[in-house]
């Protein structure tokens, strides 16, 4: 079984402009203590992907788990350690035939049936969300809540990664439901280095 540390930051590719933001911004997430990110590019440009995912791999590789949404093949070019797929993407079984027993695998489930599912999968850990309201993603999924998060608990041994609205504010919540890890882009926006630090702090 793996272990997912409690902070797993989204770098999210819409928030930036160059493979040099998207690095420097991992950079100070690094610094701030993380241990894993996944790199999230839904414009589906897999020119643009193939610039900012090996920078970086060559950027903070060495002391990070990279994880990519979505994409097997883009994970497999650039060298990552692992791969994130929702409900609409390749099921679990095919990207557990792509990348091998190696690599992590997670899966986003948003309601108890796909979470259940999901549990029988060769999934590393799973995903349970929107908690609470998302700005940071189109069309999402009801709102699951922090009862939500007690239901997936309730359903899987499997690591736990909740996802959705989540602050530092709210994180301590979230991790008394039930859930092992915390998955957060917009929260870590403006202020990588500290904002980690602070979620750590609230995690511990
Ligand atoms: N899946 C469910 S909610 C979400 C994704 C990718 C977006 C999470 O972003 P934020 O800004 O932390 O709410
Ligand atoms: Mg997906």
């Amino acid at each position: 079984m793996i272990s997912v540390p409690r902070l797993y930051p989204i770098v999210d590719a819409a928030f930036f402009s160059t493979a040099e933001a998207v690095a420097a911004f991992a950079e100070e997430l690094v610094a701030g203590g993380c241990t894993l990110l996944q790199y999230r590019n839904k414009s589906g440009n897999a020119r643009v992907m193939l610039e900012q995912a090996p920078e970086l791999k060559r950027r903070v590789g060495g002391t990070v788990r990279l994880i990519m949404n979505d994409r097997a093949d883009l994970a497999l070019v650039a060298e990552f350690d692992g791969v994130h797929v929702g409900q609409e993407d390749f099921s679990p079984e095919s990207v557990r035939g792509i990348i091998g027993s190696g690599l992590w695998l997670g899966v986003s489930t948003h309601n108890p049936e796909q979470l259940a599912e999901a549990d029988t999968s060769s999934a590393d850990y799973l995903a349970i969300g929107p908690v609470f309201a998302t700005s940071s993603k189109d069309r999402p999924d009801p709102v699951v809540g922090l009862e939500g998060v007690r239901r997936a608990r309730e359903l899987t041994r499997k690591p736990l990664v909740a996802i959705g609205g989540i602050t530092r504010a709210n994180a301590a919540s979230v991790i008394e439901a039930g859930a092992d890890s915390v998955a957060v882009i917009s929260d870590l926006l403006r202020e990588p280095r500290k904002s980690a630090e602070e979620f750590f702090r609230v995690l511990r």
